[in-house]
């Protein structure tokens, strides 16, 4: 038994859905593979106990695990009509639902959001927060367009997404086009140091009051595992100091699911060939999904 797999289909009563996206193609990196990190996740959680920090029992939480997308890796256009239909299939199904997605490179994510964002009927409601080292805001990288270091420049190329819903936090790793990117279209990202000057709640005020100036109200979260500091895990392409710590992102995380409406969230960029002999990474990985699924829920 896993931490996702508390039935397969899709009833009255799901809250959550699960689904790993196994593509890394558009890694700029060779030795990844985060394709593998979907499976891998579940393995883990078969060995963690079933209850959350805050003593919620994981076996309550009305998750449906509905396993990976099938994914031809070189077929990019292909794969994005199969992620975005796949999302939409799950609306179908039930309309209240929030999906987690595990990836898969960073890549991933934007797929995913374009079909949350499109089934949304007041889409100046909806907004995408992101916790990465990077900004992602390549016009171009590596294969094109399409790429794991441009993903945030995609997103924001939506038209329902601006400089007043659109937020990058933890970055420390940037780059002179994409920080140039970033000061032309005004879009906001707080850097990581930044929480080490202010203090986790306030660095948590900001977040929700960059959302609610703009009245958005329903958030997607994406989370680039290199947003945490390498120490605590390694297991990832880029491995950049100054991250964040498991408890400071489980604290913003916790503030921000008392404050903003979050209807589906992320997790990239795991590559368990890279992690220690241990699977700290993965494990990582694992209990904050089910960790965040306790916020989101008990928020509801
Ligand atoms: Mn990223």
């Amino acid at each position: 038994m896993t931490f996702f797999d508390f039935g397969e289909t899709i009833d009255k009563n799901t809250e959550f859905v699960f689904f790993g996206i196994p593509w890394d193609f558009l890694s700029s990196l060779k030795v990844v593979d985060s394709a593998r990190a979907p499976q891998k996740i579940r393995e883990i959680s078969e060995n963690l106990a079933l209850t959350t920090e805050m003593g919620i029992e994981i076996p309550k939480l009305k998750v449906v695990d509905l396993g990976n997308i099938s994914i031809e890796p070189v077929n990019i256009e292909k794969n994005i009509i199969e992620i975005v239909n796949f999302v939409k299939s799950i609306y179908n199904k039930k309309k209240e639902v929030i999906p987690i997605v595990v990836g898969g490179d960073h890549f991933c994510t934007f797929p995913v959001i374009k079909a949350i964002g499109d089934s949304f009927d007041n889409k100046s409601e909806f907004g995408v927060l992101i916790f990465d080292a990077h900004l992602d805001l390549y016009e171009n990288y590596d294969k094109g367009k399409y790429s794991h270091a441009t993903v945030s420049h995609r997103i924001f190329d939506l038209d329902y997404i601006s400089k007043n819903n659109f937020l990058i936090v933890g970055t420390r790793d940037i780059d002179v086009p994409e920080l140039d990117v970033a000061k032309n279209e005004h879009i906001t990202h707080l850097n990581a140091y930044l929480l080490h000057d202010v203090g986790i709640d306030a660095f948590g005020d900001k977040i929700i009051d960059f959302f609610k100036k703009s009245n958005t109200k329903s958030i997607y979260l994406s989370i680039d595992i290199d947003v945490l500091d390498p120490s605590i895990a390694p297991g990832t392409g880029y491995a950049i100091p100054g991250g964040f710590s498991y408890r400071e992102l489980w604290k913003i995380l916790r503030k921000l699911t008392k404050n903003l409406s979050i209807v589906g969230f992320d997790l990239v960029e795991v590559s368990p060939n890279l992690d220690l002999p241990n699977n700290m990474t993965s494990n990582l990985a694992a209990k904050l999904i089910i960790e965040l699924i306790s916020f989101i829920s008990k928020s509801k």
